[in-house]
Order: C-alpha cells, then sequence, then structure tokens
C-alpha cells in the first residue's frame, strides 16, 4: 500500500512539473489582439489597430534571433516591420505637466494573456533603446500568425530580447509615478 501511495505521488508530482514547465515558458494562450488601446496619463486615449499602423511610417528591424533570459535562442527572424512605440505615443501626447513630470513616467505593455513588460519614460526618450521598441504587425513580410499577435511589441537593443517580445500585444498604459 506504501509502495502504491508513493507510486501515486511520483506520478502526480510528474504530470505537475510538466504542467508548471508549460505555464512558465507560454502561460496561458493569448487571444490575438486587434488593436493596442494607448491609457493612463495621455492627452488622448486612442486605439490603434493594424490598418492605422500600416498608415503610420514604418521600420524594419532586419535579422535578428530571439533570446530568452535563460541564454537560449528560441528563434530567428529575418524581419520585424512595425511603429516605433514612441511614433505611437507622440500621437496620443503623454501628459506631462512641467519640467520635471516626464522622469516620472511609467510605460507598461500588457497582452492578452497577461504578460507584463516596463518602460521608462527616461529608457524610451533618453537612451538609444527607444529608438528600436517597435509594435510590429508583420514578421519575414507576412502578417503575423494568430499565434503571435496579431500585433507584438519588440525591444530591438535589449542584450536578452525574449523578455520584452511581447505576443499579443493589447495595451499600453502611461503612469505617472507618485
Ligand atoms: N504574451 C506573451 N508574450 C511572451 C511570452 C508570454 O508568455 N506571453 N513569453 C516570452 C518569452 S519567455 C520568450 S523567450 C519570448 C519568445 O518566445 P516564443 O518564441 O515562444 O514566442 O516571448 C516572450 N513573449
Ligand atoms: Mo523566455
Amino acid at each position: 500500500m506504501k509502495y502504491l501511495v508513493s507510486l501515486a505521488l511520483i506520478a502526480l508530482a510528474g504530470i505537475s512539473t510538466v504542467h508548471a514547465q508549460d505555464v512558465d515558458k507560454h502561460g496561458k494562450p493569448g487571444t490575438p489582439s486587434t488593436a493596442v488601446h494607448i491609457s493612463g496619463a495621455v492627452k488622448k486615449p486612442t486605439d490603434f489597430n493594424v490598418v492605422a499602423l500600416r498608415q503610420m511610417t514604418g521600420q524594419d528591424t532586419g535579422e535578428m534571433p530571439v533570446v530568452c533570459a535563460s541564454g537560449a535562442t528560441v528563434a530567428t527572424v529575418r524581419n520585424f516591420r512595425g511603429v516605433r512605440l514612441i511614433d505611437m505615443l507622440d500621437r496620443v501626447g503623454i501628459d506631462v505637466q512641467g519640467h520635471k513630470d516626464a522622469r516620472r513616467m511609467v510605460v507598461i505593455a500588457r497582452a492578452t494573456d497577461g504578460y507584463v513588460v516596463t518602460f521608462s519614460w527616461n529608457e524610451l526618450y533618453n537612451t538609444p533603446i527607444g529608438d528600436s521598441v517597435l509594435v510590429a504587425y508583420e514578421k519575414d513580410g507576412k502578417p503575423l500568425e494568430p499565434g503571435e499577435g496579431q500585433l507584438l511589441l519588440i525591444s530591438g537593443k535589449d542584450i536578452k530580447n525574449g523578455p520584452r517580445h511581447v505576443r499579443w500585444l493589447s495595451e499600453i498604459e502611461v503612469k505617472r509615478e507618485e
């Protein structure tokens, strides 16, 4: 009997370990996002869908590996095409009130599966990183597949760019840190 209980426990542990790894890597699957909503400390909260993004100035990443925080290269992409996040933020207008206000701002990107990453105003507007943060609608010349988006955020200058490669991007929140 003791033996059977141990066997059952080992089997259960095995099942839950596999499950934990799955959740760690992929989370619960997101639903394809059809638009990015920008809200928070902005003058004009706005929805950007793929059609609206295609009408803005596009930028290409060129070939890049996607590197997980673990160091593993999980993909190599020939090109992502999209729009700079700072161009989108300039459209909605960050609600900056005075000389020392912008530096308090945090920019939070969320996906439909609950995945979240952060940027700061300084990082985006006051370091070279900002020039390569794109909201992408195309990969390797084709619209993103549902499993990849259809919108995705990528931070092209990150050392490990996997973490801030946000599939199913749906929300950008600008938050004034008190
Ligand atoms: N929405 C969302 N984006 C995500 C993740 C996630 O769980 N949800 N995982 C991240 C991780 S851990 C990595 S390494 C990269 C690349 O993973 P992929 O090749 O599975 O897309 O996507 C990132 N983007
Ligand atoms: Mo990862």
